[in-house]
């Protein structure tokens, strides 16, 4: 296992019992390097191997909508953690205390956390640094090339870092290894099945957003979605992606958002997939590799990623220079959410967020930038955009939202257009523009508030 993609965070003394793994980020038990390294640390020293998850009663106004798939998916991964000889324990309170109290209450030989670049996240590992006395290693089991790896800056757009994922992806592409079934196994951990019914009464959670039913979580959901994705999809991305009536799109996000699938499997696959033109490859490549990368990187080195601070110099003084220019109308949030604007199209693609839990990429774009032009300020479409993305995308809280909300208000990773009012050069979009690519008719009819 390639150790640059492992960073160690407090060093210390291995404590006389288990490795723990502390999974959040990626949320399986096959191809998960932070597992593969947790299991290799426990091999070497001969001891158990436990994951812990941390449930947070309350995660960034997430509702019960994305607690549902993620539980699901748990449940799933629990299971096949116990098969693998791996106790999986279920916590549920503030992460950083519990993880900190499990790990001196069996006095881990040391603790493993996977990468992710959220804010709340480093707090949470830099919390847990200041309370443990043995070793704590990070592992990026989400990137295929390491975030630390491809660049120690943040980058300006996928053209600057897509050269330097490229360089370094053979090194870093490769099959995962094979988890074993631990031979060590833990005397008196209790490894009764969690409560997962349970747990759902102690959650702060919206139980107004409901969980979708056309898609179903965990990771054998997953490998079925990208089988799919290869056999009928994959051929037509490349030039039907763009098209919202067209079902083209993979339909990963929501499996890796939640760590269900990998995305190093993902492309472990398609590369397999010689039957299939270089060119399909190609284009969901630039998206399941650079652009999702990308957003890890703005994330780990933007610290103001979800707000306007987070824009590059150029836009945020053209967005400055038309701050007063004048709305042709102003919508409210609630408004908004409600899907009562004036546009079909925008109402459209509001009511595929509620009923699915998942915007056709194309329409995110258009969506976002709408919501720019009927609010105040770029600060108010930036907030009111993320929030309603966050409640209702089963995909959401995540880089992949920060960087695609930013994109769309503030010409994050993009570069300026002509000179126009409310925008100043920041990309517009258009119902016309839309008209020109897509039926937008057949678009509205079908996601008609009749139709939910
Ligand atoms: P596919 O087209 O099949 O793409 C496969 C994978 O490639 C995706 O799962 C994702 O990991 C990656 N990818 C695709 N497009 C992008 C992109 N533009 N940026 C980064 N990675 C990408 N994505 C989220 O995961 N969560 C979000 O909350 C989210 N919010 C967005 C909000 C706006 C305003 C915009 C413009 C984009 C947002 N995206 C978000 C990015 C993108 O729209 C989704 O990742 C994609 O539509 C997910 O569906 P899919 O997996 O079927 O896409
Ligand atoms: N990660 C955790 O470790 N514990 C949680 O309780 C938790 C809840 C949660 C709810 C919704 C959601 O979208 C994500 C959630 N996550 C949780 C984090 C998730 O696993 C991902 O790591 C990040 O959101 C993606 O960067």
């Amino acid at each position: 296992m390639d150790p640059r993609r492992i960073q160690t965070l407090h060093n210390g003394f291995p404590g006389t019992g288990p490795v723990i793994y502390w999974m959040s980020r990626d949320q399986r038990i096959q191809d998960n390097w932070a597992l593969l390294y947790a299991q290799k640390r426990a091999l070497e020293a001969g001891r158990g191997l436990v994951i812990l998850f941390t449930l947070q009663p309350e995660f960034l106004q997430a509702t019960w909508r994305q607690y549902h798939f993620m539980l699901r998916g748990l449940q799933e991964t629990a299971q096949e953690s116990r098969r693998m000889g791996i106790p999986f324990v279920l916590r549920l309170g503030n992460p950083p205390k519990l993880v900190s109290e499990f790990a001196r209450d069996w006095d881990a030989q040391s603790l493993v956390c996977d990468f992710d670049p959220l804010r709340i996240k480093s707090l949470w590992r830099q919390e847990v640094r200041a309370q443990i006395t043995f070793p704590l290693y990070m592992v990026d089991a989400h990137n295929i090339v390491p975030c630390w790896e491809t660049s120690d800056k943040q980058e300006y757009a996928a053209r600057t870092i897509r050269p330097k994922i490229q360089k370094r992806l053979f090194d870093f592409l490769s099959p995962f290894p094979q988890l074993q079934v631990h031979p060590h196994p833990i005397p008196d951990l209790n490894t009764e099945e969690s409560d997962w019914e349970g747990v759902k009464e102690s959650l702060h959670v919206d139980p107004g957003i409901r969980p979708v039913q056309w898609l179903k979580p965990g990771f054998k959901a997953a490998a079925r979605m990208l089988e799919d994705f290869l056999d009928h999809k994959l051929q037509n991305y490349s030039f039907k992606s763009n098209d919202p009536n067209a079902e083209v799109l993979s339909n990963l996000s929501p499996y890796l958002h939640f760590g269900q699938m990998a995305p190093q499997r993902a492309v472990l696959e398609i590369q397999a997939r010689q039957d299939v033109s270089s060119q399909a490859r190609e284009a969901f490549l630039e998206q399941i590799i650079i652009r999702r990368e990308l957003a890890d990187n703005y994330c780990r080195h933007n610290s103001a990623y979800d707000s306007f601070a987070g824009l590059p110099e150029w836009a945020q003084s053209t967005l400055n220079a038309h701050r007063s220019d004048p709305r042709p109308v102003l919508y409210s949030r609630e408004e908004l959410e409600a899907a009562a604007t004036h546009d079909q199209l925008w109402n459209a693609a509001q009511n595929q967020m509620i009923f699915e839990g998942k915007m056709h990429g194309y329409m995110r774009m258009y969506w976002a930038k709408k919501i720019l032009e009927w609010t105040e300020s770029p600060e108010q479409a930036i907030s009111w955009a993320l929030y309603l993305n966050d409640r209702y995308e089963l995909d959401g809280r995540d880089p992949n939202g920060y960087v695609g909300v930013l994109w769309s208000i503030g010409g994050l990773h993009d570069h300026g257009f002509k000179q126009r009012s409310i925008f100043g050069t920041v990309r517009y979009m258009s119902y016309a523009g839309c008209k020109r690519k897509f039926d937008v008719q057949a678009y509205i009819s079908r996601y008609s508030p009749e139709s939910g």
